[in-house]
């Protein structure tokens, strides 16, 4: 994924016409757009493909199975014209190994969710964020997702990752983050949602985040 604006818009929304009008509307202020299941469940996969028009789409379907299953989920999500594929990491190196060797193959992506940006991350997914990070970096994924409500957790996952992989950052907006300062502290991108799809003026709020971040990226 080529990095011109920094931003990812999380596109949540369960009405295809406002998914699309939505797309076009951001389209020149985002490097990617994160659909999911609330949008996929609601409009069908071909959604991905109609939306890979505005911009490279990303797959957050957080896919967590056995190495077998991941792979034939991924095999799916990628012939229907995602990008990029969101799978978590508490499934271990061998689940992961599975994902990221058919994208590669495909010449596609993995970003693999450390710990999440809501409060109860830190229940359990905290106490492994760190670990998960490693087996990224070592199953040379694209990338990790790290949450934006924590930019000191982002810092302490570029270190274990290094310069090789990307951190894309939800959390900002809507569930506290700022946009700069998670940039500041080692996020590629961030991924916006509803502080987006939810603005008066979506296009605006998108040039906003854009803006904010332009001096630090
Ligand atoms: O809070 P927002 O409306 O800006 O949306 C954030 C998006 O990122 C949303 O699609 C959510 O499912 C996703 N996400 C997180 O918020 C936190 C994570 O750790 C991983 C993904």
């Amino acid at each position: 994924m080529e990095r011109k604006t920094g931003l990812i818009l999380a596109l949540d929304v369960t009405d295809r016409m406002e998914a699309v009008a939505i797309s076009e509307k951001v389209s020149g202020y985002v490097d990617a757009i994160k659909i999911g299941y609330p949008l996929v469940l609601s409009t069908g996969m071909d959604m991905i493909s109609q939306l890979s028009k505005y911009a490279p789409i990303i797959a957050d379907f957080k896919v967590a199975d056995i190495p077998n299953t991941n792979r034939l989920i991924c095999e799916q999500v990628f012939k229907a014209g995602a990008d990029a594929v969101i799978v978590q990491g508490f499934t271990g190196h061998d689940s992961l190994e599975a994902a990221v060797k058919l994208a590669k193959e495909q010449k596609k992506d993995i970003y693999v969710v450390t710990e999440m940006s809501h409060p109860g991350a830190l229940d359990f997914m905290q106490q492994v964020g760190e670990g998960i990070a490693k087996m990224a970096a070592d199953a040379k994924a694209s990338g990790v997702v790290a949450p934006a409500t924590r930019p000191e957790r982002v810092a302490e996952i570029r270190k274990i990752i290094g310069n090789d992989l990307s951190i894309i950052s939800p959390g900002v907006g809507a569930q506290g983050g700022s946009a700069s300062d998670v940039i500041k502290a080692g996020a590629d991108w961030v991924i916006v949602g509803r502080s987006i799809y939810q603005a008066e003026d979506p296009a605006m709020a998108a040039k906003k985040l854009v803006d904010e971040m332009k001096e630090f990226i």
